[in-house]
């Protein structure tokens, strides 16, 4: 029996009009005025929105020391709650692992989630197994990649390997990701500051300041120009990233900047909270910023130099968090926002102003269902589309609070935030999961979203290969050597 979503308004990253949406089978099949038949969801007064698509969240992760504490199942449902429809988490290899392994074990932690989901593979380590195992992954339906400049020691891959895997990934028509932040740099920072006793929490962002991603991130730019690889550059959350990525646009790279809800709502302030635990408990990388930084990010939004605003979903309880009492650099790094993304964005970008209802469709689900390739069917109210579907009710309000939240954890980092702007209705392929605030979430009704390699996007010119590469001159009169 069809579900038809009656007396809405559609609201795409193109376009806003009353129409009814009507769903058979998971799928959107017609739009149109009064629709008839059907089990009615009533969508008075509210905007029927593709649901949200979260590209960066770590569930169940090892890392640290210990496990993200939201798994696919909690995630999933956090995720929902909060009108997010997909998400795409990172599998992430042992060092020596080999990918395909990796991507076992994200296989069957995901066989629990409650919505569509998608992988990144991470490059945490370079050889030739690595090289080898690329393009089975990419006909496995995984074509971005994402590398980690920062974590030395752990996760770090240095340049050389960069350019080897951002050149293979060139080859296979895939995207590159990185999280910029210089690691050598980080490192060294993070033992002076322990050194001279800086232990607490706040000492963690003296330890990744924004001229470490700053830094990174041009770096990344470049050796991805040199590779003619397209590049998404994670967790963008300081001017010195963003200008490097608005001025790599300007220049016809295919670049594009994500920044989270987290870096655009939450500020620096938070580390100089003399509860530790309240500290402890925002400890990410990188770390909150100043409003200076924050103003750059919005800027970049409104004016489309940052594509999609995401999460980093990676939630530790305050126990796992207080691993690194008397050494800040033994927090699990890490926040949540899975269930708050969508309302915190629309209540601070929306209802101020500076997003208009169509930008937020693009920010939070059509611009990244296009970069990774899994649109119309994602991130579109379309006939033909998934019925991933959020119907929005404008004038819902809520203060954020850990008592009443998804997230397995014991705190939210946007407890006591009043939001404007939730969903009625969230619906799953057809499935609805979230009924008048009611969670009807069905564990394991999530499907993996396999994604095709060599789309339009998935290609970026090389200037240094095109226009600079070494061509050897012919010359006749060589100067005798030995003399
Ligand atoms: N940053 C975090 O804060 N947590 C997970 C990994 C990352 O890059
Ligand atoms: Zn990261
Ligand atoms: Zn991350
Ligand atoms: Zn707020």
């Amino acid at each position: 029996m069809s579900t038809v979503i009656r007396n809405g308004t559609v609201v795409t990253a193109d376009l806003t009009y009353k129409a009814d949406v009507r769903v058979d089978n998971g799928v959107i099949t017609e739009i149109g005025p009064d629709l008839k038949g059907g089990t009615e969801l009533d969508a008075t007064g509210c905007y029927v929105m593709p649901g949200g698509i979260d590209p960066h969240t770590h569930l169940e992760m090892p890392f640290m020391g210990t496990y993200s504490s939201d798994d696919f199942e909690s995630g999933t449902r956090a995720a929902l709650a909060g009108g997010t429809t997909m998400v795409v988490d990172f599998a992430l290899p042992n060092p020596g692992e080999s990918l395909l392994d990796a991507l076992k074990r994200w296989d069957n932690k995901s066989t629990r989630a409650n919505c569509d989901y998608s992988f990144h593979m991470a490059v945490t380590w370079w050889g030739e197994q690595v090289f080898n195992d690329m393009p089975e992954v990419v006909k496995r339906g995984i074509t971005t990649f994402k590398h980690f400049l920062a974590y030395k020691g752990a996760l770090m891959v240095n340049d050389d390997e960069l350019f080897a895997s951002f050149s293979r990934l060139a080859e296979l028509g895939g995207i590159a990701l990185v999280h910029a932040e210089n690691g050598d740099v980080v490192a060294e920072l993070t033992a002076k500051l322990l050194a001279e006793g800086n232990t607490g929490p706040e000492a963690h962002a003296y330890s990744r300041p924004s001229q470490v991603e700053g830094e990174a991130t041009n770096r990344a730019i470049m050796i991805a120009d040199m590779a003619g690889v397209p590049l998404y550059v994670v967790h963008v959350s300081c001017e010195e990233a963003h200008e490097a990525i608005r001025r790599a646009r300007m220049q016809g790279k295919r670049v594009w900047g994500e920044p989270l809800i987290q870096h655009l709502t939450l500020d620096e302030s938070e580390y100089f909270n003399p509860d530790w635990d309240h500290a402890a408990r925002r400890v990410m990388s990188p770390p909150f910023r100043d409003k200076k930084h924050q103003d750059s990010l919005w800027a970049g939004l409104m004016s489309g130099s940052l594509s999609v605003v995401a999460t980093d979903h990676c939630a530790f309880t305050t126990e796992q968090k207080r691993m690194g009492v008397g050494d800040f650099s033994k927090i699990p790094n890490g926040t949540g926002g899975l269930e708050d993304r969508m309302p915190m964005l629309w209540t601070h970008g929306v209802n101020t102003g500076r997003l208009t209802m169509n930008e937020f469709v693009a920010v939070t689900s059509t611009n990244i269902a296009k970069i990774l390739n899994c649109y119309p069917k994602k991130g579109a109210i379309m006939v033909g589309a998934d019925a991933d579907i959020v119907v929005w009710d404008p004038e819902k309000e809520k203060t954020i609070a850990a008592a009443t939240q998804q997230s397995a954890i014991d705190y939210n980092v946007f407890e006591g935030h009043h939001v404007k702007g939730l969903p009625r209705f969230t619906l799953t392929r057809g499935h609805v999961a979230v009924h008048d605030g009611e969670i009807r979430t069905q564990e394991g009704h999530g499907k993996f979203v396999a994604r095709e390699a060599n789309a339009p996007v998935n290609r970026a010119l090389s200037t240094w290969k095109e226009l600079t590469a070494p061509r050897p001159v012919e010359r006749s009169g060589i100067p005798a050597t030995g003399v």
